[in-house]
């Protein structure tokens, strides 16, 4: 049987690629800021709208490390409703995670509950724009400014998305994008990171590369997280496509929403006025009177040769290695997780298949 995946990698014509490389053997210039990467570094800025941009060799090393550069002690009140990534980075840099619960709607972090978990270790707050939707970032950042809190944003599903205009990564002290072959847009393995400010990104460009600040100097304790030109120039290449991937994946979030709004017991993502959405992934929430759970659905359509995925079952805050970690009270966020279902969502997927995806959701349910 030829399997439907949940998503599937863009990919640029062979040649266009074969093209872009061409250059690193002609200046043996493999990695370490070379000039494809700059180059990327500089498209990409302007692409995103944001003014700092720093790239990756990998969206969770440039989380993990952006946050260690904000020199942060203490609780960070974050979401248990996103990939294990985003609370390792809160792990990894000594601070010990808040679990806050979600809003019902947009399956973000819920801003109303936030200042009741705020205590005189909290130091800042990590919001996960999870499948695309923005945090309340007018509401988070109130809070942030009255109690003195960073803002962190995990905005590795957001490529290419404006809110009312403005480049996403252009909100809170700093904002990740992942890079990674299963986002809208890719280079193989990558991250970036955006900052509001222009000495952070400095420090982060650093971090990625040992601390150096010049040849004999180490400014900061850091590590090997830089991209190589052969990743930069899978991201030139891929950004020339830009346009029409993400074409592509609004025709067939349309064809799904189209096929799938208004029935009772699937609910899809809300609609946020203002916001250009990239269609990363096609989530929908299973409740009564749809007849089958999400794990019966997931088995169903997998015997029809469609696989879908849990993103996000388990929660974070159930894995064994966050033991010792209060997993907080996120009613919530438990149910979201026990009812989500990520259906197939990539430039190249067929609408014919889209109606067979949802024929056989349809069908099975009622
Ligand atoms: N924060 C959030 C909220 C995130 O969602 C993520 C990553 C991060 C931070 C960290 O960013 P990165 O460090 O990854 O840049 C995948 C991705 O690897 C991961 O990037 C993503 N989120 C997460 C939600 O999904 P897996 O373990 O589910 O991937 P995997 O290998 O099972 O692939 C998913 C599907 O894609 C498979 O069905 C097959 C297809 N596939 C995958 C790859 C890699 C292909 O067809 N070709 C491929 O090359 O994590």
């Amino acid at each position: 049987m030829d399997y439907i995946l949940v998503t599937r990698p863009a990919l640029p014509p062979l040649n266009e690629y074969v093209e872009e490389i061409r250059t690193i053997w002609e200046n043996r210039w493999l990695t370490n800021s070379g000039p494809l990467h700059q180059e990327l570094n500089q498209k990409l800025a302007a692409y995103l709208g944001v003014e700092n941009l720093a790239l990756f060799a990998n969206g969770h090393t440039a989380l993990e490390l952006g946050i260690g550069a904000l020199e942060l002690q203490g609780e960070v009140i974050t979401t248990p409703y996103t990939f294990a990534s985003t609370i390792h980075a809160i792990l990894r840099n000594g601070l010990t995670p808040v679990f806050c619960d979600i809003d019902p709607e947009t399956l973000t972090i819920d801003a109303n509950k936030i200042e009741a978990l705020i205590t005189e270790r909290t130091c800042a707050v990590l919001g996960v724009h999870v499948y695309g939707t923005p945090c309340d970032i007018d509401k988070i950042d109130k809070i942030a400014g009255k109690h003195g809190l960073k803002v962190i944003y995990d905005a590795a599903h957001c490529f290419g998305e404006r809110l009312h205009g403005a480049g996403i990564g252009q909100f809170g002290d700093i904002s990740m994008f992942s890079l990674h072959a299963t986002k809208a847009f890719h280079t193989v393995e990558g991250g970036a990171l955006c900052a509001g400010d222009a000495a952070l990104t400095a420090k982060v460009d650093r971090i990625k590369n040992f601390g150096f600040s010049s040849e004999e100097e180490a400014e900061d304790v850091g590590t090997n997280a830089k991209m190589s030109e052969f990743h930069a120039a899978m991201g030139l290449c891929n950004l020339r496509h830009i346009d029409d991937y993400l074409e592509n994946r609004r025709r067939i979030a349309e064809r799904y929403t189209e096929r799938l709004r208004g029935i009772d017991g699937i609910g899809l993502l809300p609609e946020i006025p203002g916001l250009t959405r990239n269609y990363i992934y096609y989530p929908i929430l299973l409740k009564k009177p749809y007849r089958l759970s999400r794990d019966e659905l997931k088995d169903c359509l997998a015997e029809q040769g469609v696989l879908t995925r849990k993103y996000f079952y388990p929660l974070v805050s159930r894995f064994a290695c966050m033991k010792g970690i209060d997993p907080g009270d996120t009613p919530v966020a438990e149910a979201a997780a026990d009812s989500v279902l990520c259906l197939p969502m990539y430039d190249t997927l067929e609408l014919e298949d889209v109606d067979r995806i949802c024929d056989c959701i349809i069908k099975h349910g009622f």
